[in-house]
Formats: structure tokens, C-alpha cells, sequence
């Protein structure tokens, strides 16, 4: 495995934040990164890591820190209980990866996210059996997050790639299983980092040093998480977006109608809403318009769930559990009642405590957003499919050949570009290499909500995604 494990060049580029409104002075990050002390990440490591039990992440986690800007003290814990955590995470992931076929994991691309979580957990080895106690020490461990978060941000991509180029060592359910666990397991990851990351840049005293002044009338936002998130507005910034894709490829666009309670708003994390949003419009708009349909608007239904829904009974079992509980094995009945209201029951394996975060007591309920086109809906023959994270009917000779003929093709570099995911390296295209829904639905679930998709063959296509607020504002002293 010793080819496995030589080291990585970090390239510098700007990072984009999971929280929008955070902005970074990446120079700054940069320059101080070449300090950034590392050290050898042995099997043993990996082993007593990944044997270690993996912390039951919850929403109470990310904002139990207090609201930003936090004290010192509050920040240097923060930090510990980031550095607590975030070894243990990464060993997994090295080991899942390490578990692929040998054939598998000797792609250069597979090699290369290896060798990032290599990289990674020997940036955090130095800090751990010690407490960050001063805050030159959470300057320099700020700098250890960022540089993770940067060096993990086209994960998807590459991996992408690796799979696609040794996909005749590997069955598309196996890809599927290891997908699904590995990218859920990301989204904690790159959340806890990202958190301590926003609540870094947002607290005293760096603020006058890194953070822009002109954002901070803004009190919306704890950290990654937007206390009031308008998905109508999400929906249109993305309608802007994707318009734009499907103009620069058809010549047309469909326009969207936003119907139902577009005032709502609820307390979630931006980018994965902006994620999911944008790759489910990207399916209606392509299929709306190679229909020949783009005069029929795209209809999107904002509709909160009410406060007397099995939702709202699902919350109140979370409370009566306690604050911030983990939904477990022993909570299957509530997780049931929960599923039967969301359409979007997940035929993906059950989530493992590294992958999944609960809501918090008090939570709202949440809401369902519809998306309904007049595209042509599915063939019966691709339904089953739809949910596999290579499975696609986009352009599919150009996606797939210009791939395996190597770097620089058109469409597949375009599609691979596309599925980065929040924090990635953008969206160019209208469809990629059928990433958007099983992706989409990762983060969906990662908080508890869902995506069903809904076909009428010839006619058109209705897509639910559900959505559990993630805690109610004026109860919720955290957030
Ligand atoms: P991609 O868009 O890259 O193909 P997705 O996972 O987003 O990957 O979608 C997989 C496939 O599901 C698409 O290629 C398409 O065949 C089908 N599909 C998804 N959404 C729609 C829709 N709204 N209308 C018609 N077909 C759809
Ligand atoms: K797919
Ligand atoms: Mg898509």
C-alpha cells in the first residue's frame, strides 16, 4: 500500500465557503498554509482511529457553541471539540477506501483521494492528545481546516472519474453502496470543518483581520446554518443559474412558477438546499426542453408541513428524548412514522453515526418543495436506475467516451465539473454523469428529509423534495 501513501500537493485556489455569507481572504489562508505542520500517518494510526467509536453527530453539535460572534472561550472549545472528532471520521473513510479491490484503489484517481486523507489526517495528527488552549494555537488550526476543506473539494469529481475508468473491476451496485456511504459520510465531515471554519472568521478578535464588514448586519446565519432560509429564493437565485446552462446549450429556456407559501422560511444549511435545488431544475429544464415543451412553465410548490403533521409527532419524540438526541436503532418506530410522511423513502443503506445528523428538539416541521415539469417523464425501463450515481441519458456516447479517451473532452469534463457538489468546483453543465439525484437525496437525507420522484411516462415528471427544518429559531437558544 506504500505507493498509496506519498505525499500530496496542495494547490492553491480560492476556497468557497459553505456559508455564503462568510467571506474568505484566502491570501491570507495561503500564505500561512506552507506552515501548516504535518506528521506521518501510520497503519497503527489509522487502526486505533478507525477502531475508535465514531461520535453520534447532531445539530445541537454544530451550534452549541454559542451564537457568533463567540468568545474566545467559546472558540477555543469549539476547536477541541472539532479536533475531537475529525481523526476518527477520516480514518474510517481511509479504511472504507483501503477495503475497495486492490485493482480498484490503484487508479490514479481513487490513489489521489487516498492520498488526500492521508494528507488531511496527518495535518490533524500534530494537535491531537492535546488541547488547542490559546488562540494563536486556533489561528493555526483554522488554517489545518481550511486547508481540508480545499483539499477535499473536488472529491466527488475525481472519484467520479477513478470509478468510471475501473468500472469493469467493480459492479455499479458496489459503486453505488460505497458512493452512498463515502459522500454521506463527506457531507458531516466537511460540515463540522466548515463550521469551525465560519464560527472562526465570524468571532473576535479575527474579525476586523478576516471577515467583511459589509456582511455583518447580517444575523440570519450560525455558522453554516441559515436560521431563515427562504427556499423560494433559493429556487429563484438557482432558476438563474440554470437558465443560464440551458440557454448556453438549447438557445432556450422554460421559466419557473413559484406557487404555494413562497414566504416560508425555515432554518437550514444554504448550500445543500442550493445543491439539490439546482440539480433537480437541471433535470426538468433539460427534460422540459428537449421536449420542445420550454413555453410550459416549470412549477415549483412551496408547501410547509403543518404543525399537527406525524412530522411535528416525530419532533416531539425527538424532544421528549432529550435535546440534540440521535435517532438510533431504538428510535425505529419514530424514524418510521417520519419516513411514512416524507415521500422520499430511501432504498439507500440505513446511515451509520459518521454519516447522518439528526434535527434538533424543537424543530420545525418542515416543508415539501414540488417540482413539477412537463418533460416526458421516465421510461419505465430507466425508473429503477435513476438513483444509480453513474446511471444517466444525457448525451450519453460523448459523457462516457470523451472520459475514457482521457482528460480535456468536451461533455464528460463538463459533466464531471457539474457534480462536484456544494463547495466544489462549479456547475457547467445541464446534466452530468447521473450524480444530481442520488447526490441530491444524500443531502436531503442527511437531515432527515428525502426525494421521490414521480413519472408519468409521455406527460411530464413530479419531483418531491422534503425538507426538515432543522430547529425552530425563537425556541432554540443555540441557534
Ligand atoms: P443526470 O442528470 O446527470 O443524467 P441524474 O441523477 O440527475 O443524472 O438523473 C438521472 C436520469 O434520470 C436522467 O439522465 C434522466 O434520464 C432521468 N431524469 C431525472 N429527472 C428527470 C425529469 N425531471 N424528467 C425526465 N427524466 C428525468
Ligand atoms: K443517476
Ligand atoms: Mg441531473
Amino acid at each position: 500500500m506504500s505507493q498509496l501513501q506519498r505525499p500530496v500537493i496542495i494547490q492553491s485556489q480560492s476556497i468557497k465557503l459553505c456559508c455564503p455569507r462568510v467571506a474568505y481572504r484566502p491570501p491570507l489562508f495561503q500564505r500561512r498554509r506552507q506552515s501548516i505542520h504535518t506528521k506521518t500517518v501510520t497503519d497503527h494510526d489509522i487502526n486505533r482511529l478507525a477502531s475508535s467509536p465514531l461520535h453520534p453527530l447532531t445539530l445541537a453539535d454544530l451550534v452549541k457553541h454559542g451564537r457568533p460572534p463567540l468568545t474566545t472561550a467559546q472558540l477555543l472549545t469549539s476547536a477541541n471539540f472539532t479536533l475531537s472528532i475529525l481523526p476518527a471520521r477520516l480514518a474510517h473513510r481511509i479504511q472504507s477506501l483501503r477495503n475497495l479491490p486492490f485493482i480498484v484503489v490503484s487508479n490514479p484517481h481513487i490513489t489521489k483521494i487516498h492520498s488526500n486523507y492521508l494528507h488531511s489526517l496527518s495535518t490533524l495528527l500534530p494537535w491531537a492528545e492535546r488541547e488547542i488552549t490559546t488562540l494563536e494555537d486556533e489561528i493555526k488550526f483554522a488554517e489545518v481546516m481550511a486547508d481540508l476543506v480545499q483539499t477535499h473539494s473536488n472529491t466527488i469529481s475525481i472519484l467520479a472519474r477513478g470509478f468510471l475508468e475501473a468500472r469493469k473491476y467493480i459492479s455499479p451496485t458496489d459503486v453505488t453502496r460505497f458512493l452512498d456511504e463515502h459522500l454521506r459520510a463527506r457531507i458531516g465531515t466537511r460540515l463540522i470543518a466548515e463550521q469551525h471554519i465560519a464560527l472562526h472568521l465570524s468571532s473576535q478578535p479575527h474579525r476586523k483581520i478576516m471577515h467583511e464588514p459589509e456582511e455583518e448586519e447580517d444575523m440570519g446565519y450560525n455558522g453554516v446554518i441559515d436560521t431563515k432560509l427562504r427556499p423560494a429564493k433559493i429556487v429563484q437565485q438557482c432558476e438563474n443559474i440554470v437558465g443560464e446552462i440551458c440557454e448556453l446549450k438549447y438557445g432556450v429556456r422554460p421559466h419557473v412558477v413559484i406557487n404555494g407559501e413562497p414566504e416560508y422560511t425555515f432554518a437550514h444549511v444554504p448550500v445543500h438546499l442550493e445543491y439539490i435545488i439546482t440539480e433537480l431544475l437541471k433535470n426538468a429544464f433539460r427534460a422540459t426542453v428537449e421536449q420542445a415543451h420550454e413555453r410550459e412553465a416549470i412549477e415549483v410548490t412551496i408547501a410547509p408541513l403543518p404543525d399537527d403533521s406525524p412530522e411535528a409527532e416525530y419532533n416531539e419524540a425527538i424532544r421528549k428524548h432529550g435535546e440534540g438526541h440521535v435517532i438510533t436503532g431504538a428510535d425505529q418506530g419514530n424514524t418510521d412514522l417520519a419516513s411514512r410522511c416524507f415521500t422520499g423513502k430511501s432504498t439507500s443503506p440505513s446511515p451509520t453515526a459518521d454519516q447522518q445528523i439528526r434535527p434538533l428538539a424543537h424543530s420545525t416541521p418542515g416543508v415539501t418543495i414540488r417540482i413539477r415539469d412537463r418533460g416526458g417523464g421516465i421510461a419505465p425501463e430507466n425508473y429503477e436506475h435513476i438513483w444509480d450515481y453513474s446511471f444517466t441519458t444525457f448525451n450519453d456516447d460523448q459523457a462516457s467516451t470523451s472520459l475514457s479517451g482521457g482528460p480535456g473532452g468536451g461533455g464528460g469534463m463538463d459533466a464531471l465539473n457539474a457534480i462536484s457538489g456544494p463547495g466544489g468546483d462549479g456547475a457547467h453543465s445541464l446534466a452530468g454523469l447521473g450524480y444530481g439525484l442520488p447526490l441530491g437525496r444524500a443531502y436531503a437525507e442527511y437531515f432527515g428529509g428525502g426525494i421521490a420522484v414521480q413519472s408519468m411516462w409521455g406527460w411530464g415528471t413530479d419531483v418531491y423534495l422534503s425538507l426538515r427544518g432543522v430547529g425552530r429559531v425563537e425556541d432554540n437558544p443555540y441557534i
